[in-house]
């Protein structure tokens, strides 16, 4: 039996991967109105294919100011674990959490109630890998990492990821499966940022950053990602921060590499005002921000590049912009549309900060707008770039 604790954007899907699996699972969350929600056979985010396995069948919260994580959801779903679990259990962590939490924080408060890891119970991290927006496909397919004390404990979880997981599952030591998550997202952090700043240079000399980046990808050991308008997500845009907050005088390439990507709503709010200036527009409240989700596709709002330039310095100037995002159905911001049209009706100036499919399929509707595209998605005449 297991029992997945924290039903969110990960412990839902993970739950319901292993209940169609035949894994006996029950849920648990602190949250009363989410699991109230679940009970009455509602999911309470959009995911590809996450209803259908839902009729079949915790965040990590970090700092935003120290860049630090606070395990405190973490400890306190161990905490009250310790109240229920039977002897020989194994409790397996997959938050995202900083390398080295389990040792300092889980172990400890482990042997304060009483209980001796390896004996009493037993300790694993499998720290989760699935992307938003395609979270069942990479559930099942993507190589997993099981951290345990033993491999005898390791390869148990293995035998229960196996259940679902198709991919290669690895075993090793908790401290290095910790480690392993944080370098992943920084990796991926580091070479945004790296295209982030070849944007930068290519903008200050008047080359098209896409076409260098698409050439330069044609070598066999290159492989850039692409600029935008910043980094969301409660991954990307968090992890790393980890590294540098635990190593500041050695993660020096990661502690600039996170600079760039949070200066980059910055960035695009000059290029709206440079662009405005060229094109002989004065009102910013005839310019509107299309999409305010993190990325494409979700309705995943955290840490968005939107609402970053929006909580920018220049707060005063940009609350007059316009918003619209089709995932986005409450109001979140100030001057939020809810309808395509009836955002595009009141603005002369577009500026794509999300590539989602809707705007991709009716680009035609941005004829006769001044477009700024963040995603170089736009396939229209005299768009703008940043
Ligand atoms: N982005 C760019 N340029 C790119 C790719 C992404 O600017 O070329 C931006 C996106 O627009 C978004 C942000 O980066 O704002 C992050 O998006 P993402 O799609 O790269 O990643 P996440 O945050 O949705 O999911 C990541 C994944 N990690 C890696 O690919 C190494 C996922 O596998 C992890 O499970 C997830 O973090 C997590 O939960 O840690």
């Amino acid at each position: 039996m297991v029992n997945v604790i924290g039903l969110g954007y990960i412990g839902l899907p993970t739950a319901l991967m292993m209940a169609s699996h035949g894994v006996e699972v029950v849920g648990t969350d602190y949250n009363s109105a989410l699991v109230a929600t679940l009970n009455a056979g509602k999911t309470t985010f959009k995911e590809e294919g996450l209803d259908g396995f839902f009729r079949k069948a915790v965040p990590t919260p970090y700092d935003k100011f120290s860049k630090k994580v606070d395990p405190c959801y973490v400890v306190s779903a161990v905490s009250s674990v310790m109240q229920v679990c039977p002897k020989g259990a194994i409790l397996v962590i997959e938050s995202t959490i900083s390398p080295g939490t389990i040792d300092k924080y889980i172990r400890p408060l482990i042997a304060e109630n009483g209980f001796t890891v390896g004996e009493d119970i037993h300790l694993a991290h499998a720290p989760e890998r699935i992307i938003p927006g395609n979270m069942m496909y990479e559930l099942v397919h993507n190589n997993r990492t099981i951290g345990a004390d033993s491999v005898e404990i390791g390869e148990k979880v293995k035998a229960l990821y196996a259940s679902f997981c198709e991919g290669s599952i690895v075993v090793t030591d908790i401290r290095t499966a910790e480690m392993t998550k944080v370098v992943e997202n920084t990796f991926r952090a580091v070479n945004i940022a790296f295209a982030n700043e070849l944007a930068k240079i290519c903008r200050y000399d008047g080359m098209d950053v896409y076409e260098i980046i698409r050439i330069c990808n044609m070598h066999p050991r290159v492989n850039i990602l692409q600029p935008g308008p910043g980094v969301g997500g409660h991954c990307i845009s968090v992890d790393p921060w980890f590294l540098v907050g635990d190593y500041p005088s050695l993660a020096k390439v990661i502690d600039e590499a996170m600079k760039t990507n949070d200066g980059m709503p910055d960035f695009v709010l000059n290029r709206i005002y440079e662009i405005m200036r060229e094109c002989g527009l004065t009102d910013l409240r005839r310019v509107g921000l299309y999409g305010l989700t993190y990325k494409e596709n979700v309705d995943d709002m955290r840490e968005s590049p939107t609402l970053q330039l929006l909580e920018s310095q220049a707060r005063h100037l940009a609350e007059r912009l316009k918003v619209y995002d089709p995932f986005v159905q409450r109001d979140v911001v100030a001057n939020q549309y809810h309808d395509l049209d009836a955002f595009l009706a009141d603005v002369d100036m577009v500026v794509v900060m999300v590539k989602h499919n809707e705007i991709r399929e009716q680009q035609d509707k941005l004829v006769g707008k001044v477009v700024l595209d963040c995603q170089n998605v736009i396939k229209l005449p005299n768009v703008y770039h940043i």
